[in-house]
């Protein structure tokens, strides 16, 4: 069973995965009206691992006797003003997500709710691959800077990028 303090964290982590969903899904969007198509589908494939972060928290809320909620979200940008840019909100976005889950983990920890920390630590892994990815990114678009034929490269590259193995 979950404690109201812990049901009430992982709702509001529900909604951060969520508009994580929605944020990729804008970035998507902005590549693929630009023509980046290998940015925009790795986009749209992180957009989808996304909502399935928020479906594992989601289930697991419900299966612990808790109420997963479904909450407004926070409309995500509309325009990132360059590749490099856009990469750059993803990767200070990841950072902000894991330590919002260093934090949870904190809070099962003062609560002595184990059985929520061992479910959480599927998420600590996953944010170490989704920095290091992100990370691994931004580097290679730092060094092409604004080559015209090294962006279609990193455009073809990125496509081949897979954030995480399956969820499940
Ligand atoms: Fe759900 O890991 Fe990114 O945000």
């Amino acid at each position: 069973m979950l404690t109201k303090n812990i049901e009430k964290a992982l709702n509001e982590q529900i909604k951060l995965e969520h508009e994580s969903s929605q944020i990729y899904l804008s970035m998507a969007s902005w590549a693929e009206e630009r023509g980046f198509e290998g940015v925009a589908s790795f986009m749209y494939a992180h957009s989808d691992e996304e909502r399935e972060h928020m479906l594992k928290l989601f289930k697991f809320v419900n299966e612990r006797g808790g109420h997963a909620v479904v909450s407004a979200l926070t409309a995500p940008p509309v325009s990132f003003g360059s590749l490099k840019k856009m990469f750059k909100t993803l990767f200070d976005h990841e950072v902000m997500i894991s330590k919002k889950i260093n934090d949870l983990v904190d809070i099962t920890l003062q609560e002595k709710d184990y059985a929520t920390h061992n479910f959480l630590q599927w998420y600590v892994s996953e944010q170490i691959e989704e920095e290091s990815l992100a990370r691994n990114i931004l580097d290679k678009i730092n060094l092409i800077g604004d080559d015209k034929g090294g962006l279609y490269l990193f455009d073809n590259d990125v496509k081949m990028l897979t954030v995480n193995p399956p969820v499940n």
